[in-house]
């Protein structure tokens, strides 16, 4: 797979994919960033950007993980104090997932975004920016909420995190795209660079396949998960024998085989008894998606490979968080 490839796989927006492709030409030792609002537990949602993290490690880019513990104040998640408190666990389970410790950067928000230099910044794009063009950038992330003036901070507050940590490449789920907007219209008014962003998908919610909810709504998967619970969900989840269900539904089996298991496994193996036709070994994506399609593999059994593989990915992080109790 070339560097292009590799930077790309699996997002679903480049923007623009010119500067990505620049990027790729000379990617060892730039900057990329995720930034999280602390969770106490990790679920679907953050693996799938980690494992983005994971592939920008493997082309040579430095990680950078921004525990948002001042976004996460300003969303009323609790005090500072809780916030960190939960910010620590959430390192650990990243961690464990497989972030290289020696190529990851962990940074607290409040480390630098109380400077003055930063403060005054933030005033300026306070005036630069009208309370319209603030609040369509938080429109997703804001969720039904009455608009408060913190929801209008945030968006520039995460535009001013792209240069004050000396960022290359954002990165974010599709939730995050008019922020990210936001950032390249803005960053340039502060005689600051635009920088490159790159989306990955917001996967199905399990049981229904339907697409483009937010990853923390209806059932996800999570750190918290037994192998049991993990064998429950998605034997309950949605497959039908297709990678494109009707009415704009997802299969759910598939896109978390393509998204999360194929990312992290070099091979997949669905053990079958010799009667039914005996093991099926797949190195991609496409042949056991191919391979659902035509009744060549059951859905069952998809579920059944597919709830040991998340086991196997989710357990040190479960192992951690039990420790942590
Ligand atoms: N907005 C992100 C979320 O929804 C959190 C975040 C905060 C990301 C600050 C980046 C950033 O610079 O979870």
């Amino acid at each position: 797979m070339d560097t292009y490839e590799l930077l790309t796989r699996n997002a679903e927006e480049v923007v623009t994919d010119e500067e990505v492709r620049d990027l790729a030409d000379d990617p060892v030792g730039k900057r990329a960033y995720v930034g999280y609002e602390p969770s106490g537990v990790l679920h679907l949602g953050h693996l799938l950007t980690a494992n983005k993290l994971i592939d920008l490690q493997e082309a040579g880019m430095d990680v950078v993980v921004l525990l948002a513990d001042v976004h996460a104040y300003l969303n009323e998640k609790g005090t500072l104090e809780e916030i960190r408190e939960t910010a620590e666990q959430m390192k650990a389970q990243f961690l464990a997932y497989g972030l290289d410790e020696d190529k990851t950067e962990f940074v607290y928000g409040s480390e630098f975004q109380l400077d003055d230099d930063y403060a005054l910044d933030l005033h300026y794009l306070e005036q630069a920016t009208t309370m319209n063009r603030a609040q369509r950038a938080m429109a997703e992330l804001q969720g039904d909420e009455t608009a408060k003036v913190s929801h209008l901070v945030y968006p520039l507050m995460q535009t001013l995190d792209i240069e004050y940590l000396d960022l290359d490449l954002a990165v974010g789920g599709l939730d995050q795209r008019k922020v990210h907007m936001l950032a390249r219209e803005k960053l340039p008014e502060l005689d600051y660079e635009v920088r490159p962003a790159l989306h990955t998908p917001i996967v199905a919610d399990l049981t229904s396949g339907e697409g483009k909810m937010s990853s923390s709504e209806g059932i996800t998967i999570s750190m918290e998960d037994s192998t049991e619970d993990l064998e429950e969900k998605v034997n309950s989840a949605f497959c039908p024998p297709t990678r494109e269900p009707e009415d704009d539904l997802e299969n759910p089996v598939l896109e978390l085989f393509e998204y999360h298991v194929f990312p992290r496994f070099d091979e997949v193996v669905v053990e079958r008894p010799e009667k039914y036709g005996g093991d099926l070994t797949y190195e991609d994506y496409e042949r056991l998606a191919e391979d659902l399609e035509s009744g060549e593999l059951h859905p069952a059994d998809a579920k059944g490979t597919l709830a040991t593989y998340l086991d196997e990915l989710i357990a040190p992080g479960r192992e951690k968080l039990r420790e942590l109790r």
